[in-house]
């Protein structure tokens, strides 16, 4: 009878086991392909590079669009170099510019005086990526500021007609994207800041992602109303570290928490496979502009977005933004090439070989844990178990890196690390999801052994790759702050090394001011820092700041305002509820001709201005409108904006207001605000 009970027990756990694993959604074979494709390139090339902008109003003359240097096949090599697997080009982006020439719009390159109209771009692309073997995928934009039917039923048939002519005629595409920004400024309309609000259900999604079914059956679908893979919730380049690659359908959110934030960490009981992919930009914006030259990202900081992305069970869509010439300009090659570099570096050598000892609570399959094949997996008998490794000597290393086998679905909750000091067990890290891959960075420990324990799971988990690594020491760039009284201070996120800085705008080295201590620098100023360990550098840190901020005050306002001034990006003023607009007093009159708005910082951030009316008065009563504008794709991409005005200004007085706050929010959220005298 004990006998019966025991069998029929596990019988139960096991049939329990199978419809939680049955009920699992999975990915499909396109979406695993994808996946292990791990990082790819982004090319924003079009009317932009030509107009300085980064969101066109669609009325841009064809005539702007003439790089003189065109070379795909340079773009293409690049990606290769960088490691990248695949490669997607802006075919058309919001301003309804076409890069090849389509027979249902003029605006496109058959009316530019590139190749005297006769070139088609994504054609050379298509080229360019036969010729070094890399994947290629096409952007295209709905959201259409230049033609005429946008906003009415007979656009989706122009789109229809442009993506057929996309999928029919460049041969095999593996990604389409189309993305989902709507609105801003337009050409057809009553006013040049219209802003043109379309009902979710305007594109014929289905439609739309049909074609790509029919025409390109192994090309992976971004966006389209949630096909195939999701956006990963910012342009920052950070996945949750929390990541499930699965999603509950858009009416089953969380009403409790931000839609963004949920795409960003996906859900545990989501009901459909649908993995994220990270957009990110090497520059700050998606376009190239020379002003942003110098704000390439860092080496530590593609680092870092590749352990925030990769690292944690997402895709890495990297954007390169060759320029007018139609070339990559060589800071951001040569950053590329560093950051292939970097990491061949950082995972050279697995310190988990077949020398050492495994043991688990589940011997079966264990060294399917180490070895190379994706496809073979260890798994333990039950929803957890832990898994040991002896490297029978001590070993230092400052990586983990761990994959599921996910084609059964994602399952790991949570895990921890422990490894061995002085005897005992000591615990590393205590996590949750592992996914595809998961990479955990730690300062080095030495040690001899290590164990990873599952401590949950939504079903018995798959653990195909389990390896150590010891990364090289990075030396990231300092941060220089001020505050308003016009004291600087210089961190370095390491915690050791010297730091360096210079004042002039020269490059610091050992010779220069040895930073020890917080300094007086008050007034416009460019300074650049530096840390040294040995003979090892990291890369220069670079702040400029605008005029004196110690006499400024908010007019009407008490102290709960300095965070507006007090050189910190990561603390923010935000107005009361229901005021969009803030004024700011000099306390003398100043002369500048251009200001900085940065956008509160915070992950889910309040109070983003669209749009911006910069008044100025000698009196604080009566106010004179100097500018106004847009901020494109600021609340996706939420970076310092430079508004330039058209001469400098002298004034005590300035009113910054907006009329369009992102996410319908009712408040004003601003970092910081500067003036700067350009002249
Ligand atoms: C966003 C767009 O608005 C940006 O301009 C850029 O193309 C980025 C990849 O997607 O939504």
């Amino acid at each position: 009878m004990m006998k019966y009970m025991l069998t029929l027990a596990l019988w139960i756990v096991a049939l329990t086991g199978t419809i939680a694993q049955n009920k699992l959604p999975k990915p499909t074979t396109l979406q695993m392909e994808w996946q292990k494709l791990e990082t790819i390139a982004f090319v924003h090339f079009s009317i932009n590079t030509f107009t300085d902008m980064e969101w066109g109003y669609g009325n841009e003359s064809p005539e702007l669009f003439n790089p003189t240097e065109l070379d795909c096949r340079q773009w293409v090599k690049i990606c290769k170099d960088a490691g990248f697997k695949g490669v997607i080009l802006t075919a058309k982006h919001h301003d309804g510019f076409c890069l090849w020439p389509s027979a249902y719009t003029g605006h496109s390159v058959k009316n530019s005086p590139w190749k005297n109209g006769q070139g088609d771009l994504v054609s050379e692309f298509a080229d360019a990526c036969k010729e070094y073997g890399l994947k290629m995928g096409l952007y295209l934009s709905p959201w259409d500021c230049n033609h005429p039917d946008y906003g009415k039923p007979e656009y989706n048939q122009y789109f229809k007609n442009q993506l057929t002519e996309l999928l029919s005629n460049y041969g095999e595409l593996f990604e389409i994207w189309f993305d989902g920004a709507n609105g801003g400024r337009g050409y057809y309309g009553t006013d040049s800041l219209h802003n043109r609000s379309i009902s979710a259900d305007y594109y014929d999604w289905p439609g739309f992602v049909g074609l790509v079914r029919e025409l390109q059956p192994n090309c992976i679908v971004h966006g389209g109303g949630l096909p195939d893979i999701r956006w990963v919730g910012n342009e920052e380049g950070y996945a949750g570290k929390t990541h499930w690659s699965t999603l509950l359908p858009n009416n089953q959110f969380s009403k409790e928490k931000n839609h963004q934030a949920q795409l960003n960490e996906g859900h545990e009981s989501g009901t459909r496979w649908l993995p994220s992919e990270t957009d990110v930009s090497v520059r700050p914006g998606w376009y190239y502009h020379a002003s942003e030259d110098h704000q390439v990202k860092s080496l530590p900081r593609l680092m870092d977005i590749y352990y925030k992305s990769v690292g944690r069970n997402s895709l890495l869509l990297l954007n390169l933004s060759p320029d007018k010439r139609g070339l990559v300009n060589p800071i951001d090659s040569l950053r590329l090439l560093e950051w292939k570099r970097q990491l061949d570096l950082d995972f050279r050598e697995n310190l988990i070989t077949s020398k050492c000892q495994f043991s688990s609570d589940n011997k079966k399959n264990l060294k399917k844990a180490f070895d190379d094949q994706y496809d073979s997996y260890w798994q333990p008998s039950a929803n957890t178990g832990s898994l040991e490794v002896d490297f029978g000597k001590p070993v230092t290393m400052n990586r983990l890196l761990l994959q599921e086998y996910v084609p059964e679905g994602q399952r790991v909750k949570a895990f921890r690390v422990d490894y061995l000091e002085a005897g005992g067990w000591k615990e590393l890290a205590r996590e949750t999801t592992i996914g595809y891959k998961r990479i955990l960075r730690f300062l080095p420990v030495t040690t001899e052994k290590v164990r990873i324990t599952i401590e949950e799971s939504l079903a018995p988990p798959m653990i195909t790759k389990v390896a150590a690594y010891h990364a090289p020491i990075l030396l990231a760039e300092p941060t220089i702050r001020r505050d308003q009284d016009g004291m600087v201070r210089i961190l370095s996120p390491e915690r050791f090394g010297e730091l360096f800085y210079t004042t002039d705008g020269t490059l610091p080295s050992r010779g220069s001011n040895q930073y020890i201590k917080p300094f007086l620098f008050d007034g416009e100023a460019t300074i650049k820092a530096i840390v040294f360990s040995g003979e090892a550098h990291g890369e220069v840190g670079v702040q400029t700041f605008g005029a004196s901020k110690a006499s400024w005050t908010l007019t009407g306002n008490d102290e709960s305002n300095l965070p507006l001034f007090d050189g910190k990006p990561s603390t923010s003023w935000v107005s009361p509820n229901g005021v969009k607009e803030v004024v700011i007093d000099f306390g003398e009159s100043i002369r500048f001709s251009a200001m900085t708005y940065l956008p509160d910082q915070a992950r889910w951030a309040r109070g983003i201005a669209l749009n911006y009316w910069i008044y100025v008065s000698d009196d604080g009563e009566n106010w004179e409108l100097l500018i106004r504008g847009d901020f494109p794709n600021i609340r996706n991409n939420p970076i310092a904006q430079t508004i330039d005005f058209e001469k400098s200004v002298k004034t005590r007085f300035l009113k910054f207001e907006t009329t369009a706050i992102a996410d319908g929010q009712n408040v004003l959220g601003i970092a910081e605000l500067d003036v700067i005298s350009k002249d």
